[in-house]
């Protein structure tokens, strides 16, 4: 399996395949611009890294579970075909099907803005395309194609985890003008016309397109900047204390060194894509 993910993916010493400690299949990249990797389990982003940074842009738990049928808490988990609690069957798993689901690399080679890969899984209502060029920043696409012959609709979340210095240091810009439904309240409220600040559990879900988000942490001395591409939906979510102590696979005080911006179209902005369409969420992640 690796020999021949290598044979057939690899790319010299900047895109090799390896079993991680927990036998799952993964990819590490090294090239002149960053280090990366990924697991085939979820098409799951694991870590990048530009040259220009001391720190790593996306947040690991120490905690993560590495098994085919459970999510990898952290990176780039993909939430599809629906966001958090299915509505319809409880007993189906959070944040839908894909996340716990070995894909296959489709392509990868090298581009003008870096290594790219392209993960790919068929579902029965859907093919999914997932493209990542690694490179001085991490640009993500996710190709979702209707295989049926009636329109469907889905939810999808690029639920990114970005590793701060300290979460009561930060700040995100960007927002000001979104209102956003507090997932805590249930309520809707109105835009703040601030930056937000991470003072307790947070898990809001702002309504809207925008451009760029801006996530300030000054003890990184760097500014991290989220633009969304075909996205309504953003999501921005720290557990704070007692969410992170009830959770088995994060460290009770990871709260500190986190959060999570998510590009997605969830609730009133999911997806109805017509019989054989196929629509695109993309985001691209820099450091300044
Ligand atoms: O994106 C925010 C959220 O929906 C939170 O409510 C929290 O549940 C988080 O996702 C993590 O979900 P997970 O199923 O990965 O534990």
């Amino acid at each position: 399996m690796i020999d021949q993910l290598n044979a057939t993916f690899g790319i010299g010493e900047q895109l090799l395949f390896q079993q991680h400690a927990s036998g799952l299949t993964q990819g590490i990249i090294r090239t002149e611009r960053c280090t990366g990797s990924f697991f085939l389990l979820g098409a799951h982003l694991a870590s990048f890294q530009p040259r220009s940074q001391a720190q790593p842009v996306l947040f690991m738990s120490g905690e993560a579970v590495y098994e085919v049928g459970k999510p990898i808490r952290g990176g780039v988990p993909i939430c599809f075909p629906w966001f958090g609690p299915n509505k319809a069957d409880p007993a189906a798993p959070a944040h839908g099907t894909v996340r716990t689901q070995l894909w296959q690399m489709r392509e990868s080679r090298m581009t003008a803005d870096g290594l790219m890969i392209a993960l790919g899984i068929d579902q029965p209502s859907f093919s999914l395309l997932f493209r990542v060029v690694f490179g001085d920043s991490l640009d993500m696409s996710l190709q979702i194609k209707n295989a049926t012959q009636a329109e469907q609709c889905c939810e999808v979340a690029l639920h990114t985890y970005f590793q701060l210095s300290d979460v009561h240091a930060v700040q995100v810009s960007g927002l000001e003008k979104q209102a956003y439904r507090d997932q805590l309240t249930g309520q809707t409220v109105a835009p703040t016309g601030a930056p937000i600040r991470f003072t307790e559990e947070t898990d809001r879900v702002y309504h809207g397109a925008v451009a760029e988000i801006r996530l300030n942490d000054p003890g990184f001395q760097r500014t991290i900047v989220v633009r969304p591409r075909a996205s309504q939906s953003t999501v921005v979510w720290n557990p704070w204390i007692a969410k992170s102590q009830r959770l088995a696979d994060f460290g009770d005080q990871e709260y500190l060194t986190m959060c999570c911006i998510e590009t997605a179209n969830v609730a009133t902005s999911g997806w109805l894509i017509p019989a054989g369409k196929e629509q695109t969420i993309g985001v691209d992640i820099s450091c300044v």
